[in-house]
């Protein structure tokens, strides 16, 4: 964890005004990366509900020099600053180091983005990606995207007499860019906000491209109330439907470890887009998603075994 007396000095660089919804935790995701990155750090994000909710001409909530890119490409825009960072730099034209960091929901970094966050990646610019992970479209009306996890309802999945919920499963994003063999990859949640001020940090000094994939519960979209945001990140978590991990040079590393048993249940009660899950009709979801976890927990933890001294 990065000295907090330290990281503190960098002030809010992420200002309150923003018009995001009460209990969203995209501008908290926000305000501890750039908390950890500090003032010379240039930041891209694509179109989405951070980006709507808080530059809304002629306000910005951005303490940073900041763009807004389309909808798919703040990853290859991102790189196209460090290019020219680093051009200066060779020149002798700049000299302070500086940090660079690209955000995107769901929607563009698992969908329209992908092929731009792929491409910058393996072009081993310097950079990090951080992905606020709300399941769905949500700027736009909550439509589904591929990081929408099955059995949940959203306006493109509606549940009712026809399908219960989104059919297909989730994708995994993390895994994705972990096939990249890039230095850093990780999982987080702002329900451990330690864990994820950690991870900004040494993705930020692995001296390539890094990727951050941030759990962002939104109250509109999963229908829970405002203020129980961060106790359903923490839900997440210790249900095991988002293990926090880490991928440090190809070696997995889980971050923490639930110390009791929380079954899914928990987890999807909570959420009024799970709570058709709940008639005996739709029962079997649940227990698809359990084994789901389940396995792919196994998997992360054999993994991990696999690079353990
Ligand atoms: C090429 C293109 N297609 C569609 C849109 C409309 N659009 C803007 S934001 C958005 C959804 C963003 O979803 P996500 O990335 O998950 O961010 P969130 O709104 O959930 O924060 C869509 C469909 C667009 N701006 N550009
Ligand atoms: S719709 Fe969801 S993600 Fe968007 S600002 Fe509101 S709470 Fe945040
Ligand atoms: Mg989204």
């Amino acid at each position: 964890m990065p000295k907090l007396k330290e990281v503190i000095k960098n002030g809010n660089l992420f200002t309150a005004g923003h018009r995001a919804c009460a209990g969203c935790p995209g501008p908290i995701i926000i305000r501890q990366a750039l908390m950890v990155a500090g003032p010379n750090t240039v930041v891209t994000i694509n179109t989405g509900c951070m980006e709507v909710a808080s530059s809304i001409d002629p306000f910005t909530s951005w303490n940073v020099p900041f763009m807004h890119e389309a909808f798919e490409n703040s990853a290859a825009a991102i790189t196209g600053v460090e290019a020219c960072y680093e051009a200066f730099k060779k020149k002798g034209k700049i000299k302070k180091h500086m940090n660079f960091i690209a955000f995107g929901g769901d929607g563009s970094s698992y969908d329209i983005g992908l092929q731009a966050l792929s491409g910058a990646i393996e072009r081993e610019h310097r950079f990090l990606y951080i992905c606020y992970d709300n399941q769905a479209y949500m700027n736009t009306g909550i439509q589904r995207s591929s990081a929408t996890p099955r059995g949940s309802h959203t306006t493109t999945s509606p549940a009712g007499t026809v399908i219960p919920g989104k059919i297909q499963k989730r994708k995994d994003l993390t895994e994705i860019i972990a096939a990249h063999d890039l230095p850093y990859a990780a999982q987080a949640s702002p329900g451990y906000w330690n864990d994820f001020m950690k991870k900004v940090e040494k993705a930020l000094n692995c001296g390539g491209p890094s990727f951050i994939n941030v759990l962002s519960p939104c109250p509109l979209g999963w229908r829970h109330k405002a203020d129980e945001s961060i106790d359903i990140a923490k839900l997440a978590v210790q249900s095991k439907f988002w293990p926090l991990y880490e991928v440090e040079n190809g070696k997995y590393k889980i971050t923490y470890k639930p110390r009791e048993e929380v079954d899914i249940e928990e987890f999807l009660k909570v959420q009024g887009r799970f709570a058709h899950l709940f008639k005996p009709e739709n029962r079997h979801i649940i227990d698809e998603l359990r084994e789901d976890i389940n396995y792919k927990w196994d998997r992360l933890e054999r993994l991990e075994r696999l690079y353990s001294d």
